[in-house]
């Protein structure tokens, strides 16, 4: 049999990696009675119409990340908040990769024909620019892109900014063209897509890490049996350190080469400019818990609970 996996990024980007091992891994174990093919993004439309892709069965795999997914499941739009994850990258993993916060989300994705099968790291955000944004009062009037989730236009609007949502692929136009002064996105990504070429400034707040989350089609994950099923968790369970070092490899090295061919200037917060913009963002979990109602409220919850409790 044949599995479908499609991509939210390029080939060369962190979930193509992802993919990739995961594809080694899922053949070899099945002697070749599986086979993955992976679909970078370009081939099969936005991140949206992937996942409509997923829920109809068209595709078995997919990433499906919660700057976009939470138009549908606003209960995941939990991983967009800022300023609620841990500094420190190990916590961060644990929390993401916890049970407790896995089986909380997955009747929402059930919901939508979707099975939720695990939560991947993929570096902090950074937020690019034609200028520094070491404060709220740089992001005034700002035209900011942001992923087409309503909760970060929330988390923008907070800081007085002015979010534009588009889909990743117009990204690169929007800022050619100046419809957008900037965006926000992992190095990585920041790199690959070539905004940088676009942009003087990239400023590190580490508000958020960007997350994804990898989902199956509902109607094909019920169709496997018990053993299947287990292999798939036992990959994913295998790949959370793995792709976490990679990432952070990832991410690294393309800061070295956005830097190396100048032209972009790289500015780091203090702890006091990031505690202006925590206390800027703390009422938009207000906001995200009107949107994802008492479930939302039970998600973010438990997600704070975990930090705290992985923190210590
Ligand atoms: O900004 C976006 O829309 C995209 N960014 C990344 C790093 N991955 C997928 C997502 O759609």
């Amino acid at each position: 049999v044949t599995w479908r996996f499609a991509l939210e990024e390029i080939e060369g980007s962190v979930q193509d990696t992802y993919a990739q091992e995961f594809k080694r891994r899922i053949e070899s174990r099945s002697d070749g009675a599986i086979t993955v093919e992976v679909y970078p993004y370009g081939s099969l439309g936005s991140s949206s119409q992937i996942t409509e892709m997923l829920q109809s069965g068209a595709l078995e795999l997919a990433f499906a990340s919660p700057g976009h997914l939470a138009d549908a499941i606003p209960e995941v739009g939990v991983f967009t908040l800022h300023f609620v994850l841990s500094d420190d990258d190990a916590v961060n993993r644990q929390v993401l990769s916890d049970p407790e916060l896995h089986a909380l989300l997955q009747p929402p994705y059930r919901d939508q024909d979707l099975e939720l099968l695990g939560v991947v790291q993929e570096g902090w955000m950074v937020w690019s620019g034609d200028r520094a944004l070491r404060s709220p009062a740089d992001f005034d009037g700002f035209k900011i892109r942001t992923m087409t989730s309503p909760i970060l236009v929330e988390s923008y609007r907070a800081y007085g900014a002015n979010p534009t949502p588009m889909p990743y692929s117009e990204v690169y136009s929007g800022l050619q063209l100046g419809q957008i002064d900037g965006q926000v996105n992992p190095i990585f990504a920041i790199e690959e897509m070539s905004f940088y070429e676009e942009q003087d400034y990239l400023t590190s707040g580490r508000h958020a890490q960007f997350v994804t989350t990898l989902a199956g089609s509902q109607s094909w994950f019920e169709s496997l049996d018990e053993s299947t099923r287990a292999m798939i968790e036992e990959v994913r369970d295998e790949l959370v350190e793995w792709i976490d070092r990679e990432q952070q490899r990832f991410n690294a090295e393309r800061l070295d080469t956005i830097l190396e061919a100048g032209g972009t200037q790289w500015v780091e917060l203090d702890e006091d400019e990031r505690d202006v913009f925590r206390q800027a963002s703390l009422g938009v979990r207000e906001t995200y818990v009107e949107q994802a109602g008492e479930r939302g409220r039970e998600v973010l919850d438990t997600f704070l609970a975990l930090v705290e409790k992985h923190q210590d």
